[in-house]
């Protein structure tokens, strides 16, 4: 039959597969991996995931160890006569109902425990607080107590407990950073909550859980966990690009400057937002021309209905773009302004029919954008 030799073929490279397989374990990077947690509540669910493996690797010990014991002590030779028979043993019965009774306590009480404290809404002034907000295929982080909000990079003060507010734009999504937080689904018309206490720097992987659509694999994020002064340098470039967008059409309608009463910006702020030289004069005319402003503000202003797109206020300083889907290099992003249904098909963002060089000046625009 004609899938003999295929089998074969198979069956011949399956050792290389394994071997594949278990060099693979070898590797040092555990993108998604839960096991290497990285914050208060993540060491907690590290805990409640070994304390139920030693527990487990108790038993299998004990009961293969009994079984293999029974196996070879009371082996029969053939002219044995018949065993002893005997019928129920209470003690017996009392003893491996109440071991395992307690065994199933001594996991079960710690992982309830670790559970509720997830649902913790931590409270004070030092707490920072983030809306995320699922979109097919992004996700959302606004910063409700310093007026930003930028796009699928989380970031955080290291040692700092952040307090994530949760829901969705369109349908469900599960909101996962493994490394350092829990894992909540999403949805569009109830909030579900999440906090976390990241005890060190690093760049972490995160995301969306829930199938949400054809592109649900390419909804990833990332936290950016940094030390403090770090996290404020961050939102106040953003912040900068907001009070450049007022202090800009401020002077668009002359008769609102006063009342826009902009704080002050340093000229560094307002140097690195407001479009200088040719390429970046050229970029900026295409991004109204081709239609971008359609669907994305510069400014790390909230998503609204009608602008479809995340804010791409600091994409120059992304370290991916399209929700985690593509390193943020030059020729990436010119690609993906060309075009997005290659990277991400059905994405929202259409396909411009931009010509090489278009894309390569919006690419140079937007680079100058990044929100510091
Ligand atoms: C109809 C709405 C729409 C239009 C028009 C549009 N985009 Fe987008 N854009 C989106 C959406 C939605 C995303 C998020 C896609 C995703 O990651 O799933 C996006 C993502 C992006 C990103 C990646 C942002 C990030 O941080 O991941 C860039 C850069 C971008 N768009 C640039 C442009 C440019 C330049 C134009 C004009 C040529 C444009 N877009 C036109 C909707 C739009
Ligand atoms: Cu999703």
């Amino acid at each position: 039959m004609a899938f003999r030799p295929a089998l074969r073929r198979v069956l011949r490279q399956a050792p290389f597969l394994i071997i594949a397989l278990v060099l693979a374990a070898c590797g040092r990077d555990y993108p998604q991996s839960t096991l290497r947690p990285h914050s208060d509540i993540t060491r907690m669910i590290d805990g409640v995931f070994m304390n139920t493996v030693w527990w487990a690797l108790g038993v299998f010990i004990l009961v293969e160890g009994a079984l293999v014991w029974a196996i070879f002590r009371f082996r029969g030779k053939p002219d044995d006569p018949e065993p002893r028979q005997t019928h129920g043993n209470t003690t017996i019965e009392i003893l491996w109902t109440a071991i395992p009774a307690l065994i199933l306590a001594m996991i079960s009480v710690p992982t309830v425990r670790a559970i509720f404290r997830t649902y913790d809404e931590p409270s004070g002034a030092d707490v920072v607080r983030v809306n995320v907000r699922g979109h097919q295929w992004w996700w959302e982080f606004s910063y409700p107590q310093y007026g930003v909000t930028s796009a699928n990079e989380l970031h955080v003060p290291v040692g700092k407990t952040v307090f994530l507010e949760m829901n969705a734009y369109d349908v469900i999504h599960s909101f996962w950073m493994p490394q350092l937080g829990a894992k909540r689904d999403v949805f569009p018309n109830r909030k579900t909550t999440l906090w976390f206490r990241a005890d060190s720097a690093g760049f972490y992987p995160g995301q969306c859980a829930e199938f949400c659509g054809t592109q649900h694999g390419r909804m990833a994020f990332h936290v950016a966990a940094e030390t403090p002064a770090e996290f404020d340098a961050y939102i106040h470039g953003l912040q900068a690009t907001n009070v450049a967008a007022a202090a800009d059409s401020a002077k668009a309608r002359p008769d609102t400057a006063r009342r826009a009463a902009a704080p002050p910006v340093t000229t560094t702020a307002l140097a690195a937002q407001t479009a200088t030289g040719p390429d970046t004069a050229a970029g900026h005319k295409l991004f109204s021309s081709k239609g971008c402003v359609q669907c994305h503000s510069l400014n790390a202003v909230k998503f609204n209905k009608n602008l479809l797109g995340p804010n791409l206020a600091n994409v120059g300083a992304r370290r991916y773009i399209a929700a985690g889907t593509l390193p943020n290099t030059d020729a990436n992003l010119a690609h993906w302004i060309q075009h997005p249904w290659s990277v991400k098909h059905g994405v929202l963002m259409p396909e411009l029919g931009l010509s090489d060089a278009d894309a390569r000046t919006l690419a140079a625009y937007l680079r100058t954008h990044t929100g510091k």
